[in-house]
């Protein structure tokens, strides 16, 4: 019987993955975990305790005393957050992540473990159009430095110590359940909100600036499926590339006034604008396809049309 320990269930992914991975696995069976308090259907459908990844004893007896055998380790500063705070997001992403890998080789019953990666891994010297698996990597921010460093690791776990940890580089991500914190693609969620409250809004990237996405249902289904299969089918003990759709400012706020005809947009790019340009337009996700299966249901237009629908519906 599996028990799964999240942490950062109040995140933007956690708070939908805990729900996701609770129905698959038994309320009882999924501790989410944060050092926030999380939202309602966290908290009534099954544990939730506060607990900070960086606490590494109180780590150790929670795994032990709840008899955890996959954690998902969720937590970690973005981009745009880790930019104004560089050595702190630095300890933070880097330390959490030895923590878990430290506790996955010593305790036997963790079977398994999730990281996100993210796009973040490549610089301006990557190819920008259709990224492979496996190309020139030198990112000049300290999230990207740290999820690339993060990468090397859980490689290092798994061949030196069969840690089995499994990867995914997420694109930016999209969803309406909750607004991400401190990243650079966060325009495209604040954005919808924006256009529904205010009909209006300001954007910190420029109109052409183009960035691989993905709607979240699309996102949940690649993780569990990444960690649903077979350990032997995983070549990549890195990350995996994944890819959903490739958008700018300027393309998705043609699709929203498809929806909200008034709606306005202007640009005022800031040190975001930076970050975004050392990124990939479009990501190539073949071995990703060719090892589990990925697969990727929603475009710009599907993810609108959901997106302002659940949007409106929180708001009224
Ligand atoms: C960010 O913008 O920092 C994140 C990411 C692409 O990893 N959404």
């Amino acid at each position: 019987m599996e028990r799964i320990l999240v942490i950062g269930c109040s995140g933007q992914i956690g708070s939908e993955l805990t729900l996701q991975l609770r129905n698959m696995y038994g309320n009882e069976n999924v501790f989410a975990t944060d050092i926030r308090q999380a939202a309602k259907d966290i908290t009534d459908t099954g544990p939730f305790y506060i607990l900070d990844v960086m606490d590494e004893k109180r780590l150790i007896h929670f795994v032990i005393r709840h008899k955890i055998t996959q954690i998902y380790h969720l937590a970690a500063v973005l981009s745009g957050n880790a930019e104004k705070i560089p050595l702190q997001a630095w300890d933070i992403n880097m330390q959490s992540l030895m923590n878990i890998l430290e506790l996955a080789r010593e305790v036997e019953d963790i079977r398994k473990i999730f990281w996100p990666s993210s796009i973040a891994v490549f610089g301006p010297t990557t190819p920008r159009v259709n990224t492979p698996q496996i190309t020139v990597m030198e990112p000049n921010t300290v999230y990207g430095i740290s999820k690339l460093a993060g990468e090397r690791w859980c490689e290092y776990y798994f061949n030196k110590y069969k840690v089995d940890v499994r990867s995914i580089r997420y694109p930016g991500l999209i969803s309406y359940k909750t607004e991400a914190g401190g990243g650079t693609t966060d325009y495209a969620v604040e954005i919808y909100y924006e256009a529904i409250r205010k009909r209006k809004y300001q954007c910190f990237l420029s109109p052409e600036t183009t960035l691989p996405m993905m709607f979240m249902p699309d996102a949940i289904k690649a993780t569990i499926d990444l960690m649903e299969a077979e350990a032997s089918d995983i070549k990549v003990r890195s990350s995996y590339n994944i890819s959903g759709m490739s958008f700018c400012p300027k393309e998705i706020a043609t699709e929203i006034k498809r929806h909200v005809p008034d709606f306005e947009i202007n640009y005022k790019p800031d040190f975001r604008q930076a970050i975004a340009d050392s990124w990939p337009q479009s990501i190539n996700a073949d071995v990703a396809v060719r090892d589990w299966n990925f697969s990727c249901e929603y475009d710009l237009g599907k993810m609108s049309s959901v997106m302002i629908r659940e949007i409106r519906k929180k708001l009224a």
